[in-house]
């Protein structure tokens, strides 16, 4: 089967968000055509999660270069290329970093601490503990959409420092809109997350940590989310002007994945 979306079926993953596309075969090139389908089901559904996909490294780098330039990222490199991050746990009961708190992943958005962090993450699944290591996502904008409109009006024009110093010294950090609108969609998307946004510009510390921490429980509601369970060769290309993720740190035994992130604009 080539790899044209006529073929497959879409299904909704969640209420919250998410398209299950069966069999596309991405090993094969794909169409101009068929991008673009795949890329209005995501900016519909904001995460798409393509089973059954067993690629190589190299493979999963040119998917990624069909949505645009990929990044490189301070953490592990593929052996065979740059642009693929290699992700393993083991034994992550409790003990990843970097969250708000040391032992658990903190909910976010990718690099957003980059001047133009990805527009798109695509996460493929190599090699899963018998259970556990779940990922987590949460829609911003319904996010948004659920503030008050006290709220709504409070953070308008309101602009956010996000850090990368947790990735080492010379990792940059850069300054956001907190709220976010999507290029393609024009949809308004919460844009704060607890692993790098460190304080609201032109607040006090207490008035910013207060209203940074609201948000971040706000943000977060079950209603918006949507858990993935992960098989061995599922990819999932999520949008992070539209998401939050978590990785869950509850297995024993080894998870890899294997990762690309595809550069965006400048956050608007
Ligand atoms: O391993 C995961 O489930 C997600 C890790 C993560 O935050 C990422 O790949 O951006
Ligand atoms: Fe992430």
């Amino acid at each position: 089967m080539s790899a044209v979306l006529t073929e497959n079926t879409v299904t909704k993953a969640s209420v919250a968000m998410g398209a299950r596309v069966e069999g596309l075969n991405l090993t094969r090139e794909m169409t101009g055509e068929a991008v673009e389908h795949l890329r209005s089901l995501i900016n519909e559904h904001h995460l798409l999660v393509l089973p059954d996909q067993n690629l190589e490294a190299l493979e999963l780098e040119r998917f990624g270069r069909l949505w645009g330039d990929l990044l490189t990222h301070p953490s592990t490199q593929h052996r065979d290329t740059p642009h693929v991050q290699w992700i393993a746990g083991k034994d992550r009961m409790f003990k990843f970093f970097p969250g708000t708190f040391p032992g658990f992943d903190g909910w976010h958005s990718d690099m957003t601490w980059h001047s133009t962090p990805p527009i798109y993450t695509g996460l493929h699944a190599r090699r899963m503990p018998k259970s556990g290591g779940n990922t987590a996502f949460a829609n911003q904008h319904l996010a948004y959409e659920m503030l008050s409109d006290e709220m709504k009006t409070r953070l308008n024009g309101l602009e956010a420092f996000h850090t990368g110093k947790v990735f080492g010294p010379d990792v940059e950090d850069s300054t956001h809109p907190v709220i976010r609108t999507h290029d393609d969609t024009g949809r308004k998307a919460l844009f704060v997350n607890a692993n790098f946004t460190k304080q609201i510009i032109g607040m006090s510390d207490t008035e910013s940590q207060l209203l940074l921490f609201e948000l971040f429980a706000h943000s977060v509601r079950p209603e918006f989310t949507y858990r993935h369970q992960w098989a061995v060769n599922d990819l999932v290309l999520w949008d992070n002007r539209s998401v939050m993720h978590y990785a869950i740190q509850d297995y024993a035994e080894s998870r890899v994945m294997h990762r690309i992130v595809v550069k965006g604009g400048v956050p608007r």
